[in-house]
């Protein structure tokens, strides 16, 4: 599936610890938008839906949420629960999020200007656009 765990390297030291994140570094793609995912409900799931195009690297800065990936064919589970973990999610995967424990704060990088024609929010959608 097309997803990959990536650490990033962490300068810590007696004050704190500090991530960098730079394009086509540690980040696998040229990074044109960032957003921030924060005062969520863990009653409430979010996602639900597929990008045509879009790459992305989710990082929870605190707290911790369930990400649900999909290929069409194998479903993965992931906790995301710490800074320096990021989660690369490629083009064509479902995606759901879900248990968002309290303060949980989610940064996500991607690879595209926000465009809403480039998602598939309907699963039966996802499954057949895969097909073509
Ligand atoms: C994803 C998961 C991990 C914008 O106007 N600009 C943006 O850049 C984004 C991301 C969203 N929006 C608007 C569109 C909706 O009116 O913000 C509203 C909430 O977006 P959505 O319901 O898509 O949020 P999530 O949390 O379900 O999904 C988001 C991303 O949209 C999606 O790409 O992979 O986080």
């Amino acid at each position: 599936m097309n997803y990959k765990i990536l650490n990033f390297t962490v300068f810590g030291d007696v004050r704190g610890s500090l991530i960098s994140l730079e394009s086509n570094k540690s980040v696998p793609f040229e990074i044109k938008r960032v957003y921030c995912i924060y005062g969520t409900n863990p009653e409430q799931d979010r996602g639900k839906h597929s990008h045509k195009e879009l790459e992305q690297i989710v990082v929870c800065l605190n707290g911790s949420c369930s990400f649900v990936l999909d290929d069409g064919k194998k479903r993965a589970i992931l906790t995301l629960d710490r800074p320096d973990v990021g989660l690369y999610i490629g083009k064509n995967i479902w995606r759901e999020m879900k248990n968002f424990s309290e303060k949980c704060v989610i940064m996500v990088l991607a690879s595209e200007y926000y465009d809403e024609k480039e998602y598939i929010r309907d699963y039966g959608e996802f499954l057949k656009c895969l097909e073509s």
